[in-house]
């Protein structure tokens, strides 16, 4: 046999390998393999127990996720797990790795399994937006009951070894390190003890009954954050109750409903490009050490960015202005890790003697000298910018790397302070910057390629996604950001309530709207930003926040000040909306002489997402986002944008460019300043294309 899988004598076991790596996905020539390796087992009278396992770092991971949304080749997964049980001799899997979705149904296809203690199984096809769908929804529910399969199919989890023989679904842990010779070991015992086939479909199973699914499906819709997978899953698992081939049936039925989704393509779209985003031209660049970091501020930013690299095993020099700033930096760094004490996941003596082992707190910028990168987290200004690094310049040893966070401010200038630009770059973390997995790794006109792998060596250590960007106002977030938040300003001045407004953006998916973000993050910040950018305002230009300069001179500030566009009386973090926000719009709207409009929220919708693609559009185009991938990695792990749409350029490719821009010309006719076409849209509807062509290119 040639191909991916081979088969072999061991005495009187075949040994089915599996070689396709890196995670021997189950394509198509390992599923013909291993139909054809069973057929032979079968007629091979010198075989009485087969062993499956594989090649290299794992047992299969999964589905090949690549050939999802491509025409099907046979031989189907679902049907692959039914030869396997049918064979008319045992069949052992022989987990290590991890035993993934399609992985862990082969294995549960098999009569025996035996998994590596340092082995992982689990079925996350929840976070491809489909559910287990061969055999999965059957077989588990046999082993382990519906709860348990229910609780692993929607958590997506991993389970290790040890927990998952505790539960049923792994017959036999070992810790030898080596599957193969494990599971010839383990066939061998069982050979002796006499053991059969042992189907798991064959296996009794209890029917908690209809009320009891009745609530698993209320249950998994409220999890599910407008996933269909979620209730199809409750539905599949139904099927474990019917004979055998109807209860397959039943499964396949369900998940194509999921695989042919758009939800299924948006989630696929997001897991390669997780990983496609790290492919970045300085990726072949060997990056320079990283031990130690100095932090430049101890606020939420600096405090944030801190407990980040603690995290990531580095060592931090925390500096601050003065003592009393040094001691708040502290109280914020350590509130940090408040949770995890309280929740018991950190002991508060782990919590003293990391602080203890790996921090130095000083309000003496020498104390960075010997850093490996120092990252400033100071106040958003030029000037303030200007002289931090001038004073970071001095300190620093050769060949550290400077790092500003800021958001918008442009790296080459604040670099242009130093002796040595071409170890500047932006790293712009998102707040809190230990939870939220987005890093922009802002790339200045001078900075070195090795400089730019340090930022990107920092994000993998720190877990992070990083995103390549450019140099512009606002990088590749901020700067999209800015478009869509300004489009709701004008819809909110033309007529729209911002409640509707926000309505329309979380039914689209997202968790919140775009007022009760600026809730969030406080209606000072776009004010300042604002008040930054008086000077250079082009009067032609329409303005549309003036009733948020409203708010502003009123105290309304959003959560911090207790009320907002929303009432967040006694601190709330969500509330009613403000009744006085409506005539405050209204009286805004008379200012202007604008008669209200009706909005819908599709129109509403429509407007948003034509501003947000344009944007995005011109930032690809400019070369500030190496690619569409870049920027919708950047909406998903930045700015909340609902995983299953895939991003905000896999979401214009869905609804077709030709309509976008369209939309963004009849706007334009309203407004030619704010809805100039991104060329690059132009010339892909012209080419026929899509974004999807430039992430392939
Ligand atoms: C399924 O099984 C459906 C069935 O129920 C029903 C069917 C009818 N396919 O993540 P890494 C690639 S759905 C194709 O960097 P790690 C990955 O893109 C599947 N390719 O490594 C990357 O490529 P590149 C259910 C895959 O060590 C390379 O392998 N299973 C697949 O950090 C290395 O991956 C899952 O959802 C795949 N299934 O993590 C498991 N998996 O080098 C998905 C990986 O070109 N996989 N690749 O960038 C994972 O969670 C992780 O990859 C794993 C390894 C934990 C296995």
């Amino acid at each position: 046999m040639s191909g991916p899988v081979s088969y072999a004598k061991d005495g009187d076991i075949a040994v089915i390998s599996i070689d396709n790596p890196p995670v021997n996905a189950l394509g198509q020539g390992v599923r013909q393999g291993l139909v054809d390796a069973m057929d032979q087992f079968d007629a091979d009278d010198s075989a009485k127990i087969a062993v499956i396992v594989g090649e290299g770092r794992t047992f299969p991971a999964g589905a090949d996720i690549s050939e999802f949304g491509k025409p099907p080749t046979g031989p189907a997964l679902p049907d692959v797990a039914t030869r396997i049980e049918r064979a008319t001799k045992p069949v052992v899997a022989s987990i290590h790795g991890t035993s993934l979705g399609g992985g862990l149904e082969i294995s549960m296809g098999a009569h025996y399994r035996i998994a590596q203690n340092t082995a992982k199984v689990g079925l996350p096809e929840i976070h491809l937006g489909i559910f287990p769908g061969a055999g999965g929804m059957i077989r588990a529910p046999k082993l382990i009951g519906f709860e348990k399969t229910l609780e692993i199919v929607h958590s997506g989890r991993h389970v290790k070894a040890p927990e998952a023989l505790g539960m049923g679904l792994i017959d036999v842990v070992d810790e030898s390190g080596d599957a193969k010779a494990a599971g010839i070991a383990y066939a061998k015992k069982l050979l002796e003890e006499g053991a059969g086939v042992r189907r798991t479909t064959d296996l009794p199973l209890e029917n908690p009954g209809k009320d009891w699914f009745d609530a698993a499906r209320a249950a998994a819709a409220k999890k599910a954050r407008g996933l269909m997978n979620f209730v199809e899953a409750v539905n599949a698992a139904e099927g474990a109750l019917m004979p055998v081939d109807e209860g397959m049936k039943h499964e396949r039925e369900h998940y194509m409903k999921c695989h042919m989704s758009s939800q299924r393509a948006g989630m696929v779209h997001a897991f390669f490009s997780e990983r496609a985003v790290a492919k970045v031209p300085e990726a072949k660049v060997e990056p320079r050490p990283l031990k130690q970091i100095g932090v430049i501020g101890g606020g939420t930013m600096g405090a944030g960015i801190t407990a980040a690299a603690l995290n990531a095993g580095l060592s931090v020099v925390m500096v601050e202005m003065n003592p009393e700033a040094v001691a708040r930096g502290e109280a914020n760094l350590r509130r940090n890790y408040a949770s995890s004490v309280a929740k018991g996941r950190m002991t508060q003596e782990a919590l003293d003697g990391l602080i203890a082992s790996k921090m130095t707190f000083s309000d003496d910028y020498a104390a960075m000298s010997d850093c490996d990168l120092i990252i400033e987290a100071v106040f958003e200004k030029m000037e303030v910018k200007k002289e931090v690094f001038g004073k970071i310049d001095a300190i620093a040893k050769p060949g550290a790397v400077l790092a500003s966070n800021t958001s918008y401010l442009n790296i080459d200038e604040i670099a242009a302070a130093t002796s040595r630009p071409q170890d500047v770059l932006g790293l712009h973390f998102f707040s809190p910057a230990h939870i939220m997995r987005l890093l922009e790794v802002v790339v200045g006109e001078k900075t070195l390629p090795e400089v730019a792998a340090t930022g990107f060596a920092l994000g993998r250590m720190m877990k992070k996604v990083a995103v390549r960007s450019g140099v512009c106002d606002g990088f590749i977030g901020n700067r999209i950001l800015a478009k869509y938040m300004t489009v709701a300003n004008y819809m909110v001045e033309d007529g729209a309530s911002p409640y509707l407004i926000d309505e329309a953006v979380r039914e689209f998916g997202y968790p919140m709207g775009p007022f009760q973000m600026g809730d969030l993050a406080g209606l000072d910040i776009g004010y300042f930003n604002r008040q930054g950018k008086a000077a250079d305002r082009n009067p032609n230009v329409r303005y549309g926040a003036g009733f948020l300069d409203e708010m502003y001179h009123k105290g309304w500030l959003g959560q911090k000040t207790e009320i907002g566009f929303y009432d967040y009386a006694g601190g709330a973090r969500s509330g009613p909306p403000n009744p006085g926000i409506m005539p405050l719009i209204e009286a805004e709207r008379e200012k202007l002489g604008v008669e209200p409009r009706e909005f819908t929220k599709e129109e509403i919708m429509r407007r948003y997402i034509a501003a947000m693609t344009n944007e995005a559009a011109k930032v690809v185009g400019e070369g500030i986002a190496l690619r569409p991938l870049d920027v919708d990695m950047t909406a998903l792990f930045g700015y909340g944008y609902p995983r299953w749409r895939g991003g905000p350029m896999h979401y214009a490719d869905e609804v077709g460019l030709d309509k976008i821009l369209a939309d963004i010309r009849e706007f334009e006719k309203e407004d030619s300043h704010f809805w100039t076409p991104a060329p690059l849209l132009v010339q892909l509807v012209e080419e026929g294309k899509k974004f999807a062509d430039l992430n392939n290119a």
